[in-house]
């Protein structure tokens, strides 16, 4: 795992606007049956996906900083080490404890009809966040919270085409390897789906994809083994910040400068989430965009736990707002679909206020 871990105060950073979509929900759990211990604590079983990244060290402290005994809550963590059969055994323990919510953090999409239809079955409300499921029955969770990552990947393959456009580059200048996520978890799935998108459609060289685990180690790795299969590659597209470091490493052992000049032999980083560390080496040029990716889902969490506990309703499917940084102003904003999305300019100003 990458570099410093810093201190995290997350306190100031718990709101972060969220933009609602789809329809409202009601729990399919039916009601949280009143399982505490003292008739006040809410029991939360969370399964967390694993500890791979700096980005899931964030949203497990956010998690952690929220279901707390202060605020009522009794937190049951579970870290299922990036495989989804610890996850499904986390789910049934759950249950069998009978505690008032499930939170999963699902590894991958599919694969999870099964266990969520026993967590139905015994009326416990499950709280997807994060990725997303796909199951044959939408009722077998309640709702869903975390991020758009396939608009993600739309912004960062929109920044790209300006800017080489902007840099007097042609399209068939570019030659582009893609360090993939977890396969199977949506944020690689969407983060794919924009950059393949993009090659096809400004006909971009897309030399290949493979996956870097979404970690720093397995990220270097496949850097290594681009670099000699590739000579010519120029652009690397990592699918979160820990591959970035790795593939920076990589590309740095390999004798490679990593930057934006591409046309004076530059390799191009791109990077996803946006943690600390990662917005410290797009503000000293290692990477040159980094796309934002919020992992601070405890308090989103919550209010939608409070909202099902008095009874109310709550949105099926809700996206988190996220930026993008870079540390020049050559592209200021991108257009996707008509909308604009503003390319914040990395300053020290700006690496200072984040918090995780
Ligand atoms: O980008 C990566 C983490 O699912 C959004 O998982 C999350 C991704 C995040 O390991 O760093």
């Amino acid at each position: 795992m990458k570099k410093k871990w810093l201190s995290i105060v997350l306190a100031s950073a718990l709101v972060v606007s969220c933009t609602a979509c789809g329809s409202k929900a009601t729990p399919t759990g039916g009601t949280a049956s009143a399982k505490t211990t003292d008739g006040k604590t809410i029991t939360v079983g969370f399964s967390q996906v694993g500890a791979e990244s700096d980005w899931r060290t964030a949203n497990t402290t956010s998690m952690k900083g929220t279901f707390t005994k202060a605020n009522g809550y009794n937190l049951v963590f579970d870290d299922a080490q990036q495989k989804q059969e610890n996850q499904i055994t986390a789910i049934r323990n759950f249950i069998q404890q009978e505690v008032n919510y499930i939170v999963l953090a699902p590894v991958t999409e599919t694969g999870w009809d099964t266990v969520l239809k026993e967590a139905k079955d015994a009326k416990i409300p499950v709280i997807i966040v994060d990725r997303m499921v796909k199951v044959s029955d939408e009722s077998l969770y309640t709702a869903w919270v975390g991020s758009n990552f396939k608009l993600e990947g739309q912004k960062a393959t929109e920044w790209l085409k300006d800017f080489a456009a902007a840099k007097g580059l042609k399209n068939s200048d570019l030659h582009i390897v893609d360090i993939q996520g977890t396969i199977g978890a949506s944020a690689q799935i969407g983060r794919t789906e924009g950059l393949e998108e993009a090659a096809k459609t400004n006909g971009w060289d897309l030399l290949a994809k493979e996956s870097g685990e979404f970690t720093q180690a397995k990220g270097q790795e496949v850097m290594e083994s681009f670099i000699k299969q590739y000579p010519n590659l120029n652009v690397v597209y990592c699918e979160n910040d820990n591959e970035a470091f790795g593939a920076i490493d990589a590309l740095t052992a390999a004798g490679k400068t990593v930057g934006s000049d591409i046309k004076n032999g530059q390799v191009m980083v791109m990077s996803f989430d946006c943690t600390k560390a990662g917005l410290t080496d797009t503000l000293n040029g290692k990477i040159t965009l980094d796309t934002e990716c919020n992992p601070l889902h405890g308090p989103r969490v919550q209010k939608i736990i409070d909202a099902l506990k008095s009874g109310g309703t709550v949105d099926k499917k809700a996206y988190v707002d996220e930026e993008m940084f870079c540390a020049d102003t050559t592209v200021p904003k991108v257009s996707i679909s008509g909308q604009d999305f503003n390319v914040t300019k990395l300053t020290q100003d700006v690496l200072s206020k984040r918090a995780y």
